[in-house]
């Protein structure tokens, strides 16, 4: 089937483009659409042309997949160049997401016609690469500068809605948009409007100053990314070269960025995700969830339901006591009425998420229920006693799930009458806004329980990455790690701001024991406690945090002291009674405190978790290392830009890492540094995760 077809309805001719799944435009699209526009322009009965894609969606961008390949002519500039230049009027009709080098050819266009539901972008700085075919020339002189990099740089999709009342659209459409584009192109004609080259409208430049702003705010918010900063360039250029000029300045920079190392990068954490939520040998799942029960309205509880009801799922929720029952509500209320003030969400959306809710405390109400999950306090016990609670409330068929972080599900299932339904849903605080989802496979679970499930942290929004039962499954197992060795360096000499620094500056949103005060100390010395009996000697022997915890109260960010005091801005200073209390301990136990380089923290950090990560999938509780990383990059804020911990050892080779392992045996202790078979069979063979 071509992939790029046309038709003459009236003096209207529609060229359309057929790639499925996302109309990408693959080469075969780029020559289709020269020859369809080419003979566009040589039709006499042809006056106007409609471009539009067959499908859920307009064209989603250049196709990923020739990134890094040899590229094939004709470039996309010239496709749209050619469309441009039609001496009769083009008109887009916009369905889905117009994205990329998508939105590019809208531009291109002489007229641009959305379905309401449409949201259209340039993302590809989240790919690691710019808008290569004109889209910032183009885009800034329709919207202006400023607005033409807000969409650049965040690489957000904008509304059809918010599209037109910025210029990019002109008509926003309730109806099909490819009839709706051909009565505006027969309109276009009975007025005689001719062709409208975005080329050809001014480029207004933005205030003084724009682009050191810009710059300046994107080295935080974009902290460590360089495509960002390309497309910055790429819009200060436009200002100085003439049209074609900064087009091909646009094109230059994209060859430059497509072979950058962070585009490898980010082109493999869009794919790894896309692995990673697709789990082998799952069937088509049998039913969807059309109510959710949610057991327990702590601060996991809270987040999960707003999780199914921002997804338009109705919500049972069970606590308690009234009081506790009417506390989460209320911040449920809370929540949805600051997110309308913020202008995220609108009014009638507000009220149609809190009519979705229902409170209780009665487990009855969950009878009508697809799924509950519980979330109450981390205790076997008590978890246990409230899945015997749902069981004999909820329908036999009904999915029975625990966010637990740590306990184990199939002793938690142990006893049910039906642990073919029961499985873990491990959400990542604040649940409604991070997107990882831990879906854990119980040794009984049935593959219809997880087949909906998946489903289901598809339908949430999330990356529902599938993993097997293990002691703090795949993240938290491998966060345990990095902590113990972040543990140890304090006893050896460095300080909790050089390690925090140390993984800040490699990419981390924050450092290890920044994240155990935003946490709670009080958490992690919790977590610890019940661990102890599986601690080594040298782990129950380090008494910090029962030092900060137990006997100073310093519980974190919430209690304004942790490893670090907090001011009402809660922002953070160097504590020194801290330092001293590190060194007073280590001194105590006999440690002679060193200086420890920036590198040997990244190192025993990073080479600890790849080494775990090695270790979950020789076990099966990760199948493939695509989940480590998208468990990494989407819970933990492993920078997207370095692939994920299982890509970035490839990058480093792990014969260095696996010689650095051997080394870190020596020095902390076999019993912490035992490379992983997996690991050592791969580095003797050469070979790395992802090329084995
Ligand atoms: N190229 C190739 N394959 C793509 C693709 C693309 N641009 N977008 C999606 N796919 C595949 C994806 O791998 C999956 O394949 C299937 O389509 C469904 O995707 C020149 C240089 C459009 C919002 O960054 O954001 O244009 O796994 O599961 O959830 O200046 O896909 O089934 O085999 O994500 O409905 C810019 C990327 C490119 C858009 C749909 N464009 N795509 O989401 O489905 S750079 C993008 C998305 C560029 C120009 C520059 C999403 C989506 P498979 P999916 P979805």
């Amino acid at each position: 089937m071509p992939v790029v077809t046309s038709s003459l309805s009236g003096a209207v001719r529609t060229v359309l483009i057929d790639n499925p799944p996302v109309n990408a435009t693959s080469v075969d699209v780029r020559r289709g659409l020269c020859a369809a526009f080419e003979e566009a322009a040589a039709d006499p009965r042809t006056r106007a042309v409609v471009l539009a894609c067959a499908g859920a969606t307009f064209v989603a961008g250049a196709d990923i997949r020739e990134f890094g390949k040899p590229p094939q002519d004709p470039h996309l500039s010239e496709v749209i160049a050619l469309v441009e230049a039609c001496g009769k009027p083009v008109v887009a009709a916009i369905q889905g997401t117009a994205l990329g080098g998508g939105l590019e050819l809208a531009l291109g266009c002489h007229y641009r016609v959305a379905g309401e539901g449409a949201r259209m972008g340039l993302p590809e700085s989240t790919l690691g690469v710019v808008p290569g075919a004109g889209g910032i020339p183009r885009l800034a002189r329709l919207v202006g500068v400023p607005k033409a990099l807000e969409l650049a740089t965040s690489g957000k999709p904008v509304t059809a809605c918010a599209a037109r009342e910025m210029g990019l659209v002109d008509a926003v459409t309730t109806d099909d948009p490819r009839a709706a584009a051909q009565r505006y192109a027969e309109d276009l004609l009975q007025r005689g409007a001719g062709p409208r080259r975005t080329r050809d409208l001014p480029l207004a430049p933005p205030p003084a100053g724009y682009f050191d702003d810009i710059r300046a705010r994107l080295a935080v918010s974009h902290r460590g990314q360089e495509a960002p900063l390309v497309c910055v360039d790429i819009a200060e250029q436009s200002l100085l070269r003439d049209f074609d000029g900064s087009v091909a300045y646009g094109r230059e920079r994209f060859r430059e960025r497509v072979a950058s190392p962070q585009a490898a990068a980010l082109r493999h954490a869009f794919f790894a995700e896309r692995a990673a939520t697709r789990p082998a040998g799952l069937p088509e799942p049998d039913a969807p969830v059309r109510r959710a029960g949610v057991v327990g309205g702590g601060t996991m509880g809270t987040g999960i339901a707003m999780c199914f009801l921002n997804a338009g799922i109705p919500v049972t929720l069970v606590e308690q006591n009234e009081q506790a029952l009417a506390a989460c509500l209320r911040n449920i209320g809370k929540t949805y009425e600051s997110d309308v003030a913020k202008g995220r969400l609108d009014d009638a959306a507000r009220q149609r998420r809190l009519d979705g809710l229902r409170g209780t405390m009665a487990f009855e109400d969950l009878r009508d229920c697809d799924l509950v999950i519980e979330a109450v306090f981390e205790d076997m016990a008590v978890k246990r006693q409230v899945f015997a609670s749902i069981e004999a409330h909820a329908r036999p068929d009904a999915i029975i799930a625990s966010n637990t972080s740590y306990l184990n599900l199939d002793a938690l299932a142990e006893g049910m009458l039906h642990p073919e339904n029961v499985v873990g849903m491990h959400f990542f605080s604040p649940a409604h806004i991070m997107k990882l989802l831990e879906n854990v496979r119980g040794a009984r679970s049935s593959p219809q329980a997880l087949a909906r499930i998946q489903a289901l942290g598809k339908r949430l929004g999330k990356v529902a990455v599938m993993v097997g039962v293990s002691e703090g499954f795949v993240g938290n197992r491998m966060l345990s790690r990095r902590a113990r060795e972040c543990y140890f360096l304090l006893e050896e000499g460095a300080l909790p701001e050089q390690v925090d620094r140390v993984l800040h500056d490699f990419g981390f949103p924050m450092g290890q024991f920044q994240l155990n005060d935003l946490a709670g100390l009080d958490v992690a010395w919790r977590a610890r406690q019940g661990r102890l009996d599986r601690l080594s000697e040298r782990e129950r022997a380090c008494g910090i945090l029962d030092e900060l915890v137990a006997r100073r109260k310093r519980l974190g960010q919430k209690s304004g002291a942790g490893f670090y005091r907090y001011d009402a801005q809660r922002k953070r200073t160097v504590d020194p009674e801290v330092s001293a209390l590190i060194e007073q301990d280590a001194l105590r136990r006999g440690f002679l405190r060193r200086t420890i380089g920036d590198e040997e923290i990244l190192e025993r950090c990073l080479y600890v978790m790849i080494n775990e990560g090695a270790r979950i999938l020789e076990e099966g509780v990760a199948t493939r290392p695509e989940e480590i990383d998208a468990i990494w990059m989407n819970g933990y804020g492993f920078p997207r830009y370095r692939g994920g911990p299982m890509y970035y050892a490839d990058r480093i080779g792990l014969p260095r890492i696996l010689a650095r392992i051997h080394a870190y045996a020596e020095q902390v202790g076999a019993q912490y540094w035992t490379p992983a078979p997996l690991l050592a069979e791969l580095a003797r063979k050469g070979a790395g995760f992802y090329s084995s």
